[in-house]
């Protein structure tokens, strides 16, 4: 089966940083180039910290374009809170060397997708804009779906129901979700749950024992490795405080009953330790 094609539009954001780790990692992933949009950061700090993870891994190869720097019609709100003044604070990644494309976004989409022999998929995890500017040019032939990490079927992460790339432009989410393709809504449940965070415990193994063990990264892999998960720690503690659910220090050990782990990941999402 060739592998699938897939435009990632995305704002890193360290959770936007471990999908482009884990496709560049992925066999089953034909990955066409990436495109940016303000969300964790601005654009000029999300596309930047894009060019600064593709450069750790070796795989300046791949395009990157950047898009919106705003939402539709509101204002600009950037997620600092979560992901510190560089959208990427942990480790000191060095400055991007690379810049992105002169093309617009929403340009290099419409390239990609025309010129793709088989059907592309979009997956987009920041807000919605250059999806909705994209549609709004694009009558999606080519398409096989758009895969949204965004919404909530119940608890939000900026109000008590909005998830935050939805709340960040809902205009566009409107838009894509009216659009009439095939759109999969990955929703805020799904990326807190157990499950996924035993997704992203296997993820990081995989990563692991792929683009991360590459021996000429030497230690800024385990470095960055080191980062992510402490970050998917953090997160899922927020989230946990979120719900008033109760949870351990993080000097605490043991074994979760819920899942049977040793790490807080699922647990701070599930049941205490
Ligand atoms: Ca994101």
């Amino acid at each position: 089966m060739p592998p699938l094609p897939v435009l990632l539009d995305f704002d890193p954001g360290h959770d936007d940083a471990i999908a482009l780790l884990l496709a560049l990692a992925s066999p089953e992933v034909e990955l066409l180039g990436l495109t940016t949009t303000y969300g964790n950061q601005t654009l000029e700090k999300t596309t930047a910290n894009a060019i600064r993870v593709l450069e750790l891994v070796g795989r300046d190869d791949v395009p990157v374009a950047a898009g919106a720097a705003a939402p539709l019609e509101r204002e600009l709100e950037v997620a600092a809170h979560v992901h510190g003044e560089s959208g990427l604070d942990g480790p000191a990644l060095p400055a991007a060397r690379g810049a992105p494309l002169s093309d617009d976004a929403i340009d290099f989409m419409v390239a990609r997708v025309d010129a793709s022999e088989q059907p592309v998929t979009i997956v987009a995890t920041g807000p919605l804009t250059n999806v909705a500017r994209f549609l709004s040019v694009h009558r999606g032939e080519g398409l096989a779906r758009i895969v949204v990490m965004g919404g909530s079927i119940g608890e939000g992460n900026m109000t008590p129901a909005a998830e935050f790339n939805i709340w960040a432009d809902p205009e566009a989410a409107q838009r894509v979700f009216s659009s009439g393709l095939d759109v999969t809504m990955i929703g805020l449940e799904s990326s807190a749950s157990e499950g996924s965070a035993r997704v992203a415990r296997m993820s990081l193994a995989e990563l692991q024992t792929s683009v991360l063990e590459d021996p000429s990264l030497g230690s800024e892999g385990q470095r960055v490795l080191a980062w992510t998960r402490a970050n998917m720690t953090r997160r899922g503690r927020w989230l946990a405080r979120l719900r008033g659910r109760p949870t351990r220090s993080r000097t605490t050990k043991g074994t979760c009953s819920g899942c049977s782990s040793r790490t807080r990941i699922s647990c701070s999402t599930t049941a205490p330790i």
